[in-house]
């Protein structure tokens, strides 16, 4: 066994792209040239693949971060001849030779001489992909086309790309339609009028291609190509869009796996592309019923006025707030745009009830502050969200279906305690996981808590670190309040709420005593919990807290 840092190969002319898709998490066994992220430049999207076969170890990069050719993506362990065919580097990035017969980049397009008469534009080598479908054409008859400019999009089950002209000239006839599927030297136009045509590159693509030289797909796509990796199409300025949107691949998957209809989302990326973000307000927009699809809205009934989320709700309210003094707008971050549309999912879906109650904490903040004292050397400073997470494992092992979730009409009981705690940062709420909490120390929980919740607020964290949770803990303790309602972190079931503790005076019997007591919300799906289990939830967390000692019990 080896482990292997996979790089980001050769992408051609860019500096810096961003990561927008991260398609792999740790504990995924990859295949080598398996995609493990997508990256976008504002011209292209790329799916960055695996050098190497392996057990991913380590994620290296987070959504939104910049990386560049040798930037690590990932650690992969991996096995046998993949190991070492990876040695003695250990750290590797797609050989792209390997992967596809590479196309030459294009050279930025230099004007040959003109001539006059028709010309034929032909599919040059678009690497190892074979009969591709056109999803989309970009163009028309009579259109004025530049060198370079992109006629058509064409898309393999894994990539798409556009395929650009080898010559200017006027378009006399298209000799592919969407849904044709096409290969290298096809024929795919024909120009006439005055023609010119990109300079001859050296060592240009091997295929001939018309009478001219041969046009790769742009610089991007064929630098990408070369990569094995995707290119996604760019709208030409002007360009008519006869086919599908304009989308990366794994844009169109989103939508896919969203069940956005894509075609209705307005792209907001460069020359009107559709972003991930644009079709994630689209799902916003259509859940919080401010729009609706065009499915939705031949449904609706005619009272709700068409715009009420498929619910039949009456019209979200739309008011000129200009109208009644200055006013600023401001695009949400992507974090809560992200969190606002799975907040709305579950609390539409889930059939959620909050009960409230207090324990009294007065002998565990003592044993807090002395643990802290005794500790101060270690830097470790412990909170009582740790003390909090290790007595909600109990609780939950005492009654588990607060850490199962719904699968259709069967409830999945997880043995394993992995504890979400909402973290507030910058950027919006995120929700970092502690793992096999059943398993550490307080102290551990609590150094782990502090390393993640500055990962949150450096906006370093990984999909890994916020995903597995069976139960979340949303604490405003350090902030204040007395109670409220959170909202269930879906799939799991039930989330406890926690607020500033108080001194308070409590009835012992004979006199009322000073006690410090923290309020707890419990929020619970009524589909898998009942009230009555919920107070008894409730209750026992409250002896425990009361009386840490249970805990070993
Ligand atoms: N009662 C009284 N004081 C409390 C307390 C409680 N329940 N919980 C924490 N405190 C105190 C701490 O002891 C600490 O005091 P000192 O600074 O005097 O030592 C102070 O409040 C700050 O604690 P903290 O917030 O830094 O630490 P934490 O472990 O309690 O919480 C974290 C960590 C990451 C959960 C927290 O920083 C945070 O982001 N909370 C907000 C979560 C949130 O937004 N929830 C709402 C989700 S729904 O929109």
């Amino acid at each position: 066994m080896a482990l292997v840092e996979v790089q980001v190969p050769d992408i051609g002319d860019f500096d810096e792209v961003t990561v927008i898709e991260l398609m792999v998490k740790v504990g995924d066994t990859v295949k080598a040239e398996q995609s493990l992220i997508t990256v976008e430049s504002d011209k292209a999207s790329m799916e960055i693949p695996s050098s190497t076969a392996g057990v991913v170890k380590e994620m290296r990069v987070a959504l939104g971060d910049k990386v560049r050719q040798g930037s690590v993506v990932l650690v992969v362990e991996a096995a046998g001849a993949a190991a070492a065919a990876a040695a003695p580097a250990a750290s590797v990035a797609a050989a792209p030779a390997a992967v596809v017969a590479a196309p030459a980049a294009a050279a930025a397009p230099v004007a040959a001489p003109a001539a006059s008469g028709p010309v034929e534009v032909r599919i040059p080598d678009i690497g190892d992909f074979k009969d591709v479908a056109v999803i989309e054409v970009m163009v028309k008859p009579g259109d004025q086309i530049k060198v370079e400019q992109s006629l058509i999009t064409v898309e393999s089950d894994k990539a798409s790309m556009e395929i650009p002209s080898s010559h200017a000239g006027l378009l006399k006839e298209l000799k592919v339609k969407v849904g044709d599927k096409v290969n290298i030297g096809d024929l795919l136009a024909v120009l006439e009028g005055t023609i010119s045509a990109a300079a001859p590159v050296a060592d240009a693509a091997p295929v001939a291609v018309a009478s001219a030289p041969a046009s790769a797909p742009t610089a991007v796509a064929a630098a990408a190509a070369a990569a094995a990796v995707v290119a996604a199409p760019a709208h030409a300025p002007g360009a008519s869009t006869l086919g599908l949107p304009h989308a990366s691949p794994s844009v169109r998957k989103f939508a896919r796996e969203l069940g956005v209809p894509i075609e209705e989302v307005k792209g907001h990326g460069p020359k009107g592309r559709i972003t991930q973000d644009d079709v994630q307000a689209f799902t916003k927009a259509v859940m919080s019923g401010a729009t609706q699809t065009k499915a939705q809205a031949a449904k609706a009934p005619a009272a709700s006025g068409g715009d009420g989320a498929g619910l039949g709700l009456i019209p979200w309210p739309k008011v000129d707030f200009a109208k009644f003094g200055p006013i600023e707008r401001k695009e949400m971050g992507r974090i809560k745009k992200i969190s606002g549309a799975n907040l709305l999912r579950n609390a539409v879906m889930i059939p959620a009830v909050t009960n409230h109650d207090d324990a009294d904490i007065t002998d565990l903040e003592a044993f807090r502050v002395s643990t802290n004292k005794e500790n101060e050397k270690s830097g470790v400073k412990v909170t009582m969200l740790a003390f909090l997470i290790k007595a909600c494992v109990a609780a939950l092992k005492k009654y588990p279906e607060f850490n199962s979730s719904l699968d259709g009409d069967a409830l999945i009981y997880k043995n394993f305690w992995h504890i979400g705690f909402a973290a507030d940062t910058p950027n919006g709420l995120m929700v970092p996981v502690i793992r096999d909490c059943d398993k550490k120390g307080v102290l551990q929980i609590s150094q782990e808590m502090g390393e993640l919740a500055k990962k949150a607020r450096d906006g370093k964290l990984g999909p890994a670190e916020m995903s597995g949770a069976t139960f979340t803990i949303s604490s405003l303790g350090g902030i204040g309040g007395k109670y409220f309602t959170p909202i269930i972190n879906a799939p799991e079931v039930a989330i406890l709420g926690v607020c500033k503790s108080t001194m308070e005076p409590v009835w012992d019997g004979k006199q009322f005593v000073p006690r410090l007591m923290l309020p707890l919300s419990l929020t619970w799906d009524h589909r898998v919990i009942d009230g009555a289990a919920a107070a008894r939830f409730n209750a026992f967390l409250g002896q425990i807290l009361g009386d840490f000692r249970r805990v070993l019990l």
